[in-house]
């Protein structure tokens, strides 16, 4: 398999948590200014040029979340990631809220910084870093007491918490209000893949436009 990402992107590391975490095979192409090529394979497969991409056995996946679900389908390994049944819906709704109200929201305030001059959308940002709160005080509420998002088993949806957590604390703090979901993201943070991926990152900070904190 050929996978497609940059390691400071929060949804390449979602996936590379994924492959990582079941030692899955993969050859890395990385989307940077030394690998053009990887690029103009990246767009013509993901019409927005979105990374990750997957190509296995020369079909195109792409959306982090449908490219676990098709590691899960067919190169399934030592962790289960999408577990059958109730507590599978559960991790796919999870994988959802991360995605959608965590990350979604930390993209909005962070990209606004680097809209071109006269573009950017204050009313937009202000609206998604709010949003962020509400998102924590749902997590807060709603979170089990892990050690994971549904328990014992680190799945897709811990996958999409770790990065989505990571980066939206540098947006907005999380807080000493809200102890448990506090205390999950550094359970995340000390996860040896999740580590990785965080460390594999770590020379790109500089680049993170809200100015990366100097902290995780
Ligand atoms: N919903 C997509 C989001 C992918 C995404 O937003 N990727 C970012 C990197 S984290 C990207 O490709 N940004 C490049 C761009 O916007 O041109 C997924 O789950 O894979």
């Amino acid at each position: 398999m050929e996978f497609f990402g940059h390691p400071f992107s929060s949804y390449t590391q979602k996936v590379l948590i994924a492959l990582w975490g079941n030692a899955t095979p993969f050859t890395y192409r990385m989307i940077d200014p030394d690998h053009p090529e990887n690029m103009e394979e990246l767009k013509r497969h993901s019409p927005y040029g979105l990374f990750p991409l997957l190509i296995d056995d020369g079909q195109p996946v792409f959306e982090s979340t449908t490219i676990i679900e098709h590691l899960h389908a067919h190169h399934r390994g030592a962790n289960d990631w999408i577990p059958d049944g109730e507590a599978g819906r559960r991790v796919r709704f999870l994988d959802r809220f991360f995605d959608l109200y965590v990350m979604g929201n930390m993209q909005k305030a962070g990209l606004d910084c680097i809209r071109p001059e006269g573009c950017g959308d204050p009313y937009g940002a202000n609206k998604a870093r709010a949003d962020l709160h509400t998102a924590y005080d749902w997590l807060e509420a709603n979170l089990g007491d892990g050690p994971w998002a549904i328990g014992a088993e680190f799945t897709m949806a811990d996958c999409a918490a770790a990065p989505s957590l990571f980066y939206a604390d540098w947006v907005e703090e999380i807080g000493p209000g809200r102890p448990r979901l506090a205390a999950y993201r550094a359970r995340l943070l000390a996860h040896p893949i999740v580590a990785r991926a965080v460390d594999e990152g770590r020379p790109y900070r500089p680049f993170f436009p809200l100015g990366a904190p100097d902290r995780d």
